[in-house]
C-alpha cells in the first residue's frame, strides 16, 4: 500500500466575499480592528479589481494540481493537499488539526511564496510546526525558499521574452524591467533577514536568462502603518527613472508573488500604470504563474528535492 504524505500549501488567503474584508483585514492587524476610512479604502480596492480577488480559487487550484502532479512522479506515496492559510479559514493551524483527524503521520510543507523572510515564511513555518507539536500531529518536513529553482526562473524569462515580442521596435530599444516583491518594514533588515539578497538574486538570474539589458530592483504594496518600510517603491522608482533615463516603456514583474491577486492586479496593474500613463510610458506586465502546468511542474521539482527524493 502506498504510504500517505499530508501536503501542507500555505498561503496568504483573500476574502471570498465582501462580507469576509473586516475579519481578513482585522487578522492581517494582529486583532485591531481598522478604522472605517482604512476599511473604506480596501473595499474600494477589491472594487477596482472586480468585486473580490482570483486569489482564493487560484491557490485551490494550485494545492490540487500540485497534488495530482506529485501523485504522478511518486509510485510508494498518497500525497493529499491541505491548505493552510495566513489570515483566514481554514488557517494554518486547522490544517494540522485536519490532516491529524485523518491520520496522517508524515506531511511536507511549502509556502507559495519564493522568497524566504522572518515576517513570511518563517512565520508561516513556525506556526505550522507549533501547532502539529502541541497535538502531537503529523512530523513535518518544510521547504524554505525556491527564489533561485531553475524552473522557476524558467517560467520568468520565457514570460519577459513573450512580452517584448509584443512592444513597438522603439520600447524593445529602451525600455526597463522592474522586479518587485512585497516590502516590508525596514527593521527586519537588522537581523540579517535574506529577504533583499534572494529578490536580487532572482531578478540577476532571470535577467541573465532573458537577456534583459536594463533591470531594476523595487518593492511594492507596502503596509500602512508608521514604520519606514523597504524602498524604492515601484511608483516612486518609475518616476525617477523616468526623469533620468526617459525609458519607453516599464515591465513590472512582481516575482516575490505567484499570482493573480489585489497587490497585482491593483498595485501594479492600476497604480503602476498610474505612473507610466503619466509619463507618457507604455505599462506591461507578463503573466503570473498561477496554476499553470509549468509552475506546478516546478513547485513539484522543490518538494521532490526538499525530500531528498531527486
Ligand atoms: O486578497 C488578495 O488578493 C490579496 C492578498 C495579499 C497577498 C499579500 C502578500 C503579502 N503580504 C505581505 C506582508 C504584509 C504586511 C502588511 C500587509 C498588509 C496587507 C493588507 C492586505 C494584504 N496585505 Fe499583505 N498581502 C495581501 C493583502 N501585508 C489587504 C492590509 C491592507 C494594506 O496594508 O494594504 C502590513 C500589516 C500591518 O498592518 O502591520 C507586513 C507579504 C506578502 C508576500 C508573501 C506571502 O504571500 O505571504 C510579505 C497575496
Amino acid at each position: 500500500v502506498k504510504k500517505k504524505v499530508g501536503l501542507l500549501v500555505m498561503a496568504y488567503g483573500t476574502p471570498r466575499t465582501m462580507d469576509e474584508i473586516e475579519p481578513f483585514y482585522t487578522h492581517i492587524r494582529r486583532g485591531r480592528k481598522p478604522s472605517q476610512e482604512q476599511l473604506d479604502d480596501l473595499t474600494e480596492r477589491y472594487e477596482a479589481i472586480g468585486g473580490i480577488s482570483p486569489l482564493a480559487k487560484i491557490t485551490t487550484d494550485q494545492a490540487t494540481h500540485l497534488q495530482d502532479e506529485l501523485n504522478r512522479r511518486y509510485t510508494d506515496k498518497e500525497f493529499i493537499a491541505y491548505q493552510g492559510l495566513k489570515h483566514i479559514d481554514p488557517f494554518i493551524e486547522d490544517a494540522i488539526h485536519k490532516m491529524k483527524e485523518d491520520g496522517i503521520e508524515e506531511a511536507v510543507s511549502i509556502v507559495l511564496a519564493p522568497h524566504y523572510s522572518t515576517f513570511s515564511v518563517k512565520a508561516y513555518n513556525g506556526r505550522a510546526k507549533e501547532e502539529s507539536e502541541s497535538i502531537q500531529g503529523p512530523t513535518l518536513t518544510s521547504v524554505e525558499s525556491w527564489y533561485d529553482e531553475p524552473g522557476f526562473i524558467d517560467y520568468w524569462a520565457k514570460q519577459i521574452r513573450i512580452t517584448r515580442e509584443t512592444m513597438t521596435e522603439e520600447e524593445k530599444d529602451h525600455h526597463v524591467v522592474i522586479f518587485s516583491a512585497h516590502s516590508l518594514p525596514e527593521k527586519i533588515l537588522q537581523n540579517g533577514d535574506p529577504y533583499p539578497d534572494q529578490l536580487k538574486e532572482t531578478a540577476k538570474l532571470i535577467a541573465e536568462k532573458a537577456e534583459v539589458k536594463n533591470y531594476e530592483i523595487g518593492w511594492q504594496s507596502e503596509g500602512n502603518t508608521p514604520d519606514p518600510w523597504i524602498g524604492p517603491d515601484v511608483q516612486d522608482l518609475t518616476r525617477d527613472l523616468h526623469e533620468k533615463l526617459e525609458y519607453k516603456a516599464y515591465m513590472y514583474c512582481p516575482v516575490g508573488f505567484v499570482a493573480d491577486h489585489l497587490e497585482v492586479l491593483y498595485d501594479n496593474d492600476y497604480e503602476c500604470k498610474v505612473v507610466t500613463d503619466e509619463v507618457g510610458a507604455g505599462y506591461y506586465r507578463p503573466e503570473m504563474p498561477n496554476a499553470k502546468s509549468e509552475f506546478i511542474d516546478t513547485l513539484a521539482t522543490v518538494i521532490q528535492k526538499t525530500l531528498k527524493d531527486v
